[in-house]
């Protein structure tokens, strides 16, 4: 089979011993292709013959972000342009983006990949897929249309916005799986209720969500609105792309990382040491079979847990607990640290409340201070600003008591808080804005 299926369930000795080949091949081609690898490996005095066992990949340097926009645009690229059939690149939103290239074999495996993650969330020919993931730079769109193409699904390619006309193609053309960020998602099904379009009674069944954090009581919310099983699909450009892994539909708890493909360590965010299984730390991924933008140890900045236990689906491949956020996401409130997927999970456990929300971040003098706005939901708005007031002071509570944090939580009116097209922002900053 072109994507390699067997590997999914190899026994783990079987799966190292492939892991080992794989990480020495790549080592060498880093070493020899890319200067950058060549100095740092230089300066810690390693060489790719030292990659001996499975255990050596931490004689290898680490590689941040920040390394690789100055290498920016090509120098990370490990083979010349007549090998390069398409680029894409990282959003950038803080400067200039990274971009990353793909051979024709990279394109393959990523396509390979993709339509793996599509079978373990129970897709095959015959199903189609709505793609809403936006296409372009970002991997999004045409990582998971290469995935549908590849498995044989039929890929119907929306990209973000024109919502809806989303929901009528989701109406007329009955998808069986919609791909897109579960914020997006979210947004989509409040346009079908407003357009009086029951999305629980269209034949979709499957809901490929990732590309940001979000939590299980977000899962709940876009199952029950939509009549679907949510899953949750992990990706990075600077890795791949979307298809990295994903939860399987037996399991759906963690996502199975295709560890054929890529050798995946939790480290301590602050020391870098490696962490036992369960234990919450910063994912890094070493590419195995990538070509023209192989990576060593790329510092993900997602924080995350390691779980190698059996799952119910039989697959082999080690799972990766819900991210709950990257590191650099993280906000300390007065020595506390907070990720908005925990924020998210109060308002949303709270009844009235809407899934639609924004943090923001103040600093006064010396002192942060957390602002969480949310919607009513318009029978709460409908009940009168005293009744508000009281679910507001019921949710300020349980973060309190839940995350630590003392902060003010305001009801808005339903649809003031901004409708996401893709990757939502929850939070805004304004500590780092400039006094004026
Ligand atoms: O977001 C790739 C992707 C597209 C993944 C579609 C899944 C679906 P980037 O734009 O480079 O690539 O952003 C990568 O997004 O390091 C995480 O911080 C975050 N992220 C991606 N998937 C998840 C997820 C794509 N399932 C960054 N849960 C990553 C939480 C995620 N965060």
């Amino acid at each position: 089979m072109i994507f390699d299926v067997d590997n999914e369930t190899l026994p783990r000795e079987e799966l190292e011993a492939l892991q080992l080949f794989r990480l020495q091949t790549t080592v060498a081609r880093c070493y020899e292709s890319v200067k950058f690898y060549r100095e740092a490996m230089d300066e810690l005095e390693v060489k790719p013959h030292h990659i001996q066992k499975l255990a050596d990949v931490r004689l290898l340097p680490f590689t941040k972000k920040d390394q690789l926009r100055d290498n920016y645009p090509f120098g990370m690229f490990a083979v010349p342009f007549d090998q390069v059939l398409r680029v894409q690149a990282s959003s950038g939103t803080s400067g200039k983006p990274v971009v990353v290239g793909y051979t024709r074999r990279d394109v393959n495996n990523w396509g390979a990949l993709g339509a793996r993650c599509l079978g373990a969330a129970g897709l095959a020919p015959g199903d189609r897929l709505h793609n809403a993931y936006g296409y372009g730079l970002f991997t999004g769109g045409l990582g998971l249309h290469g995935a549908a193409e590849t498995m044989g699904v039929t890929v119907i390619p929306l990209s973000g916005g024109q919502t809806q006309k989303q929901v009528m193609l989701l109406n007329d053309l009955t998808p069986t799986a919609l791909s897109c960020t579960p914020s997006y998602a979210l947004n989509i099904a409040e346009e079908a209720e407003k357009l009086g379009i029951d999305i629980r009674k269209l034949p979709l069944k499957v809901g490929i969500f990732g590309a940001e954090p979000w939590s299980e009581e977000m899962r709940y919310e876009l199952e029950s609105r939509m009549g679907i099983d949510a899953l949750d699909i992990y990706g990075l450009t600077e890795i791949m792309g979307p298809g990295v892994g994903i939860e399987c539909l037996e399991g759906k708890k963690g996502l199975h990382l295709w560890e054929d493909h890529f050798l995946v360590e939790c480290v301590d965010i602050d020391t870098g040491e490696p962490l036992p299984p369960g234990a919450q730390g910063e994912i890094v991924i070493t590419s195995l079979t990538k070509e023209a933008f192989p990576m060593l140890r790329f510092r993900t900045r997602d924080i995350s847990t390691l779980d190698p236990t059996p799952c119910k689906c039989g697959r082999t491949h080690v799972r990766m607990r819900r991210v709950t956020g990257r590191s650099d996401d993280m906000l300390i409130i007065r020595g506390v640290n907070v990720f908005p997927t925990q924020v998210e999970a109060i308002l949303m456990r709270t009844e009235t409340l809407s899934p639609f929300y924004q943090i923001e971040v103040f600093r006064d003098g010396f002192m942060d201070s957390l602002r969480v706005n949310v919607e009513a939901s318009p029978p709460l708005y409908a009940k009168g600003q005293d009744y508000m007031n009281r679910v507001a002071a019921k949710a300020q509570k349980d973060i309190k008591d839940f995350i630590g944090i003392s902060c003010e939580v305001k009801i808005h009116p339903t649809g003031s808080v901004e409708r996401s097209m893709g990757k939502a922002v929850r939070v805004l900053d304004h500590r780092k804005e400039k006094k004026s």
